[in-house]
């Protein structure tokens, strides 16, 4: 099976440029790119499932090169519904050192912003050598300009595609680069950029996109009530990034093993007999969020992400370390620690709605501190308990949590 063969296998191909594609891409050896624009300070999952085709690539023997757009990401892409804010140029500039870093320790490949050389373009020059070949009629059908057109789309966002078919044109010239690969969404950019070439060059350029990824509802991947799941560790942890992937659908987990690991045919073909025959034992879920989390963080983040999930789900707290707790815990509810007792914690921390409720759950054995059912009403809940003198995790009932804080 080629890389064809297999990125299809995988789910991975959407539309190609040319059916020539096919034996290109088997035959290994193009040099190709793949762009973003800086409009965050981290990438974030969705970016990791659409750049992980560079190494793909790069392991069928063709050259990748990174852009991201530190000229493009201060004019924005037009998205299918509204105009995007503008962002200052300091803030694209800190977004671009942020996003090159994160590419270059993540992926090991060559990064380059567009910025170099589409600043040092006059208006004149750019109308000339560029806007020329650009027959409005034609941008005017580009799938999101045309959906743009009732709500209205500015000047700046019409002219985005011509920046990227500069690009594409500009590294074609100055790289060799023959072709672009991206989701489906920028397939009107990068189309634009093959007819650029033609025209200015006489040359062929290729280019091929992936489908977005979706969860079965049909929205997109990469959100978790509301909140995106960042490759920066310090914006999602791992252990936030470890239960993301264990809780995926089981009727998406597989096409997430295709796309997001380098896991082989067969291995996914076991772990889908599994996932159909087993389905408690989650064989699929694990081994998914053990591939995504072990590339982008290392394996002993993924380890600590898995001792954090155990020790929440066996209660027992005492085997973390505070910062593990601080990991597995920040998206939970926490109070100030002021040496109060348990009942007035738990009222507190909302884990009851009143004295009396507070007493009747600790007299159940419904309340842990730490991981221990306390039966005692007055006990107080003191620094000294805490661990490492930082934290003492409270517990309601079979999973209601909350930290208390030193
Ligand atoms: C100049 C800019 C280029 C080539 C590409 C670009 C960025 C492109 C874009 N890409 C999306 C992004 O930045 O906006 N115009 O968030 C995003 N991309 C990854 C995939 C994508 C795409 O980063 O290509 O399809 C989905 O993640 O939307 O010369």
């Amino acid at each position: 099976m080629g890389i064809y063969e297999e990125l299809e296998w995988r789910g991975l191909i959407k539309d190609v440029s040319d059916p020539s594609i096919r034996e290109k891409l088997n035959a290994g050896g193009m040099t190709f790119y793949i762009g973003t624009d800086p409009t965050g300070d981290s990438l974030h999952i969705g970016h990791f499932s659409s750049f992980l085709i560079s190494k793909r690539l790069a392991n069928a023997g063709h050259h990748p090169i990174l852009l991201v757009g530190g000229g493009t990401g201060l004019i924005g892409d037009p998205k299918p519904d509204s105009e995007r804010p503008m962002i200052t140029h300091e803030e694209v500039l800190h977004n671009f050192e942020c996003l090159k870093a994160q590419a270059e320790k993540l992926f090991g490949f060559e990064v380059v912003n567009n910025a170099d050389w589409l600043s040092k373009i006059n208006i004149i020059d750019f109308l000339r050598d560029y806007g020329k070949y650009f027959n409005v009629n034609i941008m005017l059908q580009k799938d999101i300009v045309k959906r743009r057109l009732d709500s209205g789309i500015t000047f700046t966002e019409f002219t985005y595609m011509i920046l990227q078919a500069l690009d594409f044109w500009y590294l074609n010239k100055t790289k060799n680069v023959t072709f672009q690969v991206a989701g489906q969404d920028q397939w009107g950019n990068i189309t634009a950029g093959i007819d650029l070439i033609r025209k200015k060059e006489g040359k062929e350029a290729y280019a091929f996109t992936m489908p977005l990824l979706t969860k079965s509802d049909g929205s997109k991947f990469g959100k978790t009530n509301g909140k995106a799941i960042w490759l920066d560790a310090k914006k999602t942890s791992p252990y936030e990034m470890y239960q993301f992937f264990i809780n995926s659908e089981d009727t998406k987990v597989i096409d997430y093993l295709k796309f997001l690991t380098f896991l082989s045919k067969e291995e996914i073909l076991e772990l889908e007999e599994k996932n159909k025959t087993q389905p408690h034992l989650r064989e699929a879920h694990k081994a998914l969020a053990k591939e995504v989390i072990t590339f982008i963080h290392g394996k002993e983040a993924y380890e600590q992400a898995i001792k954090i999930s155990e020790a929440l789900f066996s209660g027992n707290i005492k085997s973390l370390t505070a910062s593990e707790i601080e990991m597995g815990f920040n998206d939970l509810p926490s109070i100030e620690g002021k040496n109060q007792t348990l009942v007035d914690a738990l009222i507190e921390a909302k884990l009851a709605s009143s004295k009396r409720e507070a007493r009747e759950f600790i007299k159940n054995g419904a309340a842990l501190v730490n991981g221990d059912k306390i039966n005692d009403e007055t006990f107080v809940l003191s620094k000294d308990i805490a661990i490492e003198g930082k934290f003492i995790v409270l517990r309601r009932g079979k999973k209601l949590y909350a930290l208390v804080r030193f």
